[in-house]
């Protein structure tokens, strides 16, 4: 929500850009819609289970690539084996808008090709431990999208999930960019502040939040490694 003093752009870390209140309400409810549609099928937003048998608090669902620990794959083998939605276009060209919201146009951020969206719904009690994006084999820049409640989000280092590390609080419609030098730093959300979502946005309560990254698999999912370090630092 607008507030009397708008928050200023900020970036947390090199290649880790904060944009505030980037999403307008109304693209906020479009993509709150999409997501809805998303969390009914053909895979149903679930509570991951963990390989040591926890269970996420968060629950997830995935379009172009299912994520499951620790590895991407077509099918949601550790849900109900259905193939995932596929990733539509207009996701991918919201991604390359929110890279240059961060980054600036430059030509690696036009080439930015997110084939999947990882989709985190966060009720009052969820939370993230601190962990690596780092199944995927592009080093492209993961775009994160709030909508809902806020949250505090900690962005921390590449080295481990300790200090020292940012805590960030990610609202409604705000964007966070992390490539570069941070595209492997650790990050988590210890808290979620229940009841100050902004109806406008389209949550009535919990928080969602959508990244969009790059598995750098490919058509055919071969594989290929391709941790491009192409993308600007963006420290300005
Ligand atoms: O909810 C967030 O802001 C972070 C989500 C996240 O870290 C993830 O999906 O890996």
């Amino acid at each position: 929500m607008s507030g009397l003093f708008p928050r200023p752009r900020a970036v947390v870390a090199p290649g880790a850009v904060h944009v505030p209140e980037w999403l307008p309400p109304e693209r906020q409810r479009e993509l709150v819609a999409a997501c809805r549609k998303w969390a009914r099928g053909p895979v149903p937003l679930r509570h991951t289970v963990l390989p040591g048998g926890g269970v996420m608090s968060v629950q997830t669902v995935c379009v172009g690539w299912h994520w499951q620990p620790y590895r991407y794959s077509r099918t949601a083998d550790d849900v109900n084996g259905a193939r995932v939605a596929g990733f539509p276009d207009w996701l991918a060209e919201l991604g390359r808008e929110a890279l240059t919201a961060a980054y600036g146009d430059e030509s690696p951020v036009r080439r930015y090709a997110p084939d999947t969206a990882l989709i985190n719904f966060y009720d009052g009690a969820a939370r993230m431990g601190m962990h690596q994006d780092k199944e995927e084999l592009s080093g492209a820049p993961v775009v994160s999208l709030s909508i809902g409640d806020t949250c505090v989000f900690r962005f921390g280092n590449t080295e481990n999930r300790h200090k020292p590390y940012t805590d960030v609080e990610l609202a409604s419609g705000d964007l966070f960019v992390f490539g570069g030098p941070s595209r492997f730093a650790f990050h988590g959300v210890p808290k979620v502040c229940p009841g100050t979502a902004d109806p406008a946005s389209g949550m009535s309560r919990g928080r969602l939040n959508v990244t969009l990254r790059e598995t750098g698999l490919g058509t055919f999912g071969d594989g290929r490694q391709r941790r491009s370090r192409e993308f600007p630092n963006s420290s300005r």
